[in-house]
């Protein structure tokens, strides 16, 4: 018995100097307690403007697609993951350290906030129709891990063609190293549980709502229509 209770109350102080030295603080604090984390500000996702406008990036990504896509589920993501965020007292500093330690948070926090960030990252990455190519810093950097531009869409095409249901296709830098990887739904690879892990440069939204009314079942044509609208310039940036 004592032992046991010994146990208990190293575990208690153990947790407690977890719970107040890490900087990434995410806490639930039970009804009543107080806790730091009512200290910080909640943080709130915001959904970015559209850089360009919904029919800028046609023929590969249709007017109407994008228009749903936007203004309905993106907007639900960010609107959900913020009443869940607000509802469930849930803080942190930084998109970065919620999504490190998401395996504390609840399944609505974890898809709304992975919906509402992965769609801003992915309406960043897309630029109107150019059908340009890497250059620079990212067509070295491409070149260096995968042999050739050609070999690497071929491996991200890959990726989001064996992603099963929905999901993401992922270029990141893992430690200065590209790697090119999926998640499944709204998961993403800053995720701390996540299986492919790294600093997204690259994202491809691979759930039916992106790709549907246009290309139906054919997800390979919306995959290879999709290269055109890339913007390498915003890939470049994300190198560093
Ligand atoms: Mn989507």
């Amino acid at each position: 018995m004592k032992n046991s209770r010994r146990d208990f109350i190293e575990k208690t102080l153990k947790a407690a100097i977890v719970g107040t030295v890490g900087v990434p603080l995410i806490a639930r604090p039970a009804k009543g307690a107080v806790s730091r984390s009512t200290s910080i500000p909640p943080y709130l996702f915001k959904q970015i403007q559209l850089p360009y406008a919904v029919n800028a990036l046609e023929p590969s990504i249709d007017a109407q697609t994008m228009e749903i896509h936007y203004g309905k589920h993106h907007a639900s993501y960010v609107k959900n993951v913020n009443e869940a965020i607000a509802s469930e007292k849930v803080t942190f500093a930084s998109e970065e350290d919620l999504f490190k330690n998401i395996s504390t948070v609840s399944d609505k926090i974890r898809n709304n906030a992975g919906g509402a960030y992965n769609h801003n990252f992915f309406w960043a990455v897309m630029k109107p129709a150019s059908a340009e190519s890497p250059s620079g810093k990212a067509l070295d950097a491409i070149n260096g891990a995968f042999g050739s531009v050609d070999k690497f869409k071929e491996q991200f095409t890959d990726a989001a063609m064996k992603r099963f249901g929905s999901g993401w296709a992922w270029l990141v830098s893992d430690n200065g190293q590209l790697k090119i990887g999926s998640t499944p739904n709204q998961d993403n690879p800053l995720m701390g549980n996540s299986e492919f892990k790294g600093t997204p440069l690259l994202g491809l939204d691979v759930w039916e709502h992106a790709y549907y009314l246009k290309y139906q079942n054919k997800r390979n044509e919306y995959i290879t229509n999709w290269w055109n609208v890339v913007n390498w310039n915003e890939v470049a940036k994300r190198l560093g």
